[in-house]
């Protein structure tokens, strides 16, 4: 597979010579300034790719072109914003960048509630801690019903939670569900918003009538609307699974496993309609075993996200280190090496380790983490490559 990375762009602290020095071959960025529902100008994209390129490497993979919500909840100015889209793929396609990566989880794009989840290593990681993810549900956000989503024994630890939980850890699940998760992935909210719980309440609001099968039905429009460009310029898409994959917060959710993963690639039986394999997303549901996803759908996956996870028994999960956990990581270098030796691959998130901790990086997307999981990965590939010769 090739070698990717995600990088954020110029600001990006992490530079394109930095990844040279690694090993990196391609980059998977976005035009991060432009806002969501814009289209992206041909200008802008082709200067970003002859700077990518100037620095050796290449943009291999646009993630993420936005799905604006309206196209989700089916709003009245859903064909303008697909009109745009198609736009921009038709410059990415005329500047040669044709794997594009989008997700379609209404309001929020990946949810954890702790950032820095100290490990007994010194390292920490990206965790999810589900009585406090309802503890904001049911009590910040005080959303209607929320409480039946979960089990009395669940709701139990929340009402005990709230007696010890201060003001600052509630501003800091806030901060961390709503802004920080969100702000560099989702055009929704952005770092410094004033009172984010409203905003975010309001996005809710847009999907009140929404439910699974109309989710779907939208999903479904707009991918048809978007395979006459892919064709025309060879452009991949490629759907990035729901993280974690679940309902929450009374959202529906459509590429949690195997059996929405099945609708989706009939629902519009092109080539062209295909997925990002995020075997950290997917390990994160208990229902899915992630290689025998990985071996069902290897044929229609353009983009791999390689990260692993371990659930935990009161319903928590943690990030793995990469070659541990349920992603398997292992044995889906070996699927899709056999696969398509060119697919671009990115290790996902990364703990922070070393001297990650004071530089700001975006959560998950640590630098000494990255690189580690990079070379645990290079490691298994070429022991793939040289098993399969
Ligand atoms: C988080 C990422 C997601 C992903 C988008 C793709 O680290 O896995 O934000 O990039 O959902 O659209």
């Amino acid at each position: 597979m090739e070698k990717t990375w995600r990088w954020f762009g110029k600001k990006d602290k992490i530079t394109l010579p930095m990844l040279r020095q690694i090993g990196v071959e391609g980059i998977v960025t976005a035009l991060h300034d432009i806002p969501n529902g814009e289209v992206w100008p041909l200008e802008a994209i082709i200067e970003l790719r002859d700077y990518i390129k100037d620095a050796g490497l290449r943009w291999s993979v646009v993630e993420s072109l936005p799905v604006s919500e309206a196209i989700k909840y089916g709003g009245r100015d859903a064909d303008h914003l697909i009109a745009n889209y198609i736009e921009s793929l038709a410059n990415l396609g005329e500047a040669g960048i044709t794997t594009v990566c989008y997700n379609f989880m209404p309001v929020i794009d990946w949810i954890r509630t702790d950032l820095e989840y100290p490990l007994p290593d010194g390292t920490s990681s990206l965790y999810f801690d589900k009585i406090r993810f309802a503890y904001f549900d049911c009590f910040i956000l005080k959303r209607e019903g929320a409480e039946q989503d979960y089990t009395e024994e669940e709701l139990a630890k929340v009402y005990a939670l709230d007696k010890t939980i201060t003001e600052a850890e509630k501003d800091q699940l806030i901060d961390t569900i709503i802004v920080k998760t969100q702000g560099f992935v989702n055009g929704n909210i952005h770092e410094g918003d004033k009172n984010p719980v409203s905003i975010f309440k309001n996005l809710l609001a847009l999907y009140k009538d929404v439910n699974k099968d109309a989710l779907r039905a939208n999903m479904k429009y707009f991918l048809s609307q978007l395979m006459p460009v892919c064709e025309e310029y060879n452009i991949n898409m490629c759907v990035h699974p729901d993280d974690p994959p679940y309902q929450m917060l009374g959202l529906p959710r459509i590429v949690t496993g195997m059996e929405d993963i099945e609708w989706i690639l009939k629902a519009v039986d092109n080539p062209y309609n295909g997925l990002t394999f995020c075997a950290g997303s997917l390990s994160s549901g208990g229902r899915n075993d992630v290689p025998l996803l990985a071996r069902k759908f290897a044929s229609r996956t353009r983009f791999v996200h390689l990260r692993s996870t371990r659930i935990l028994s009161n319903g928590d999960f943690i990030e793995a280190p990469h070659l541990e956990g349920r992603g398997h990581l292992i044995e889906l270098v070996r699927i899709f090496e056999r696969e398509n030796p060119s697919l671009p691959m990115r290790v996902d998130h990364g703990r922070l380790m070393l001297d990650d901790g004071d530089k700001g990086y975006n959560p998950g997307y640590s630098f000494y983490g990255r690189m580690y999981a990079l070379a645990q990965i290079d490691g298994v590939m070429a022991t793939v490559k040289s098993e399969i010769i």
